[in-house]
């Protein structure tokens, strides 16, 4: 299968770390320190809580630009039984795309950046008209990076999906591009861990998720209808998204 080997590829290089470098490269770099940097901060009390469920607590910054509403988001999520590498791997893995999201009428690779170490790849996707007023579309490149951090800790996974332009992606009327940079990072934790690592079950495995999302609706959208829509999407999406993880994996060995 395509996908898998695509993902022992991207494990292949963490060990290797002897990566082309091509046009993205630099702007990639710096997104993703940016994110690392600062998505696992606390939040300040800027920030409102706008749904708490179990372990999830979503939060937001009510922020307009020229009137368009752009509120940052920011979720803090805990999951059991998975690691980060999983629930990275199923985020950015077009494979399963479809299987978790529910605001798309349809999702494409449109470039694959370094196809001998396939972390980026160039999204074009079409969202559903859950949009109040016209109908968005994306263009962003995605990343998958694998940080270590101390000897004895397990390292960090992220993806980052940050709008870029393409040629194979023009911008076409009635549609409405969206500009967003989205970031998801894990963090695995082992609880009570056994004496022997490969004694380690899903049961000992915890995993720290966070969830950062800056969106412009790229063109006036009902602030309103906006916020609503978001603050019932975001929730769901971490619920469904997670909830399909733990699924997928139930019966599979353990990816660290
Ligand atoms: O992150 C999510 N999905 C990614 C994979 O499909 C794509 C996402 C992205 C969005 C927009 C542009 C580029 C990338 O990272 C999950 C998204 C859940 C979205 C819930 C809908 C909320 C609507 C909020 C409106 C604010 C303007």
């Amino acid at each position: 299968n395509t996908n898998s080997n695509a993902i022992s590829k991207v494990s292949a290089q963490k060990e290797t770390a002897k990566h082309k470098s091509h046009r993205l490269s630099n702007e990639i770099e710096r997104i993703v320190q940016d994110h690392l940097k600062y998505d696992r901060e606390n939040v300040s009390d800027l920030w409102e809580l706008i749904h708490h469920e179990g372990e999830m607590k979503v939060y937001r910054r009510e922020v307009e630009e020229n009137g368009i509403v752009v509120d940052p988001l920011k979720c803090f999520h805990t999951v059991k039984g998975v690691t980060g590498r999983e629930i990275c791997h199923y985020f950015f893995d077009p494979t399963y795309r479809m299987d978790w999201e529910t605001t798309l009428d349809s999702t494409k690779v449109i470039e694959t950046l370094d196809k001998d170490n396939p972390d980026t790849l160039i999204f074009f996707q079409l969202h559903k008209r859950v949009w109040p007023s016209a109908q968005r579309d994306s263009c962003f490149w995605s990343h998958i990076r694998c940080v270590s951090t101390g000897e004895e800790d397990q390292p960090l996974w992220i993806v980052v999906n940050y709008t870029t332009d393409h040629a194979q992606a023009p911008i076409k009327s009635p549609f409405v591009r969206l500009v967003a940079n989205v970031a998801l990072t894990c963090e695995t934790q082992i609880i009570e861990p056994p004496l022997n690592p490969k004694d380690i079950k899903r049961e000992n495995l915890l995993c720290k998720l966070t969830y950062v999302a800056f969106v412009n609706p790229g063109g006036w959208a009902p602030a309103a209808a906006l916020r609503a829509i978001a603050k019932r999407e975001y929730p769901k999406f971490l619920k469904r998204f997670t909830s399909y993880v733990i699924e997928q994996t139930r019966d599979q060995p353990i990816l660290f």
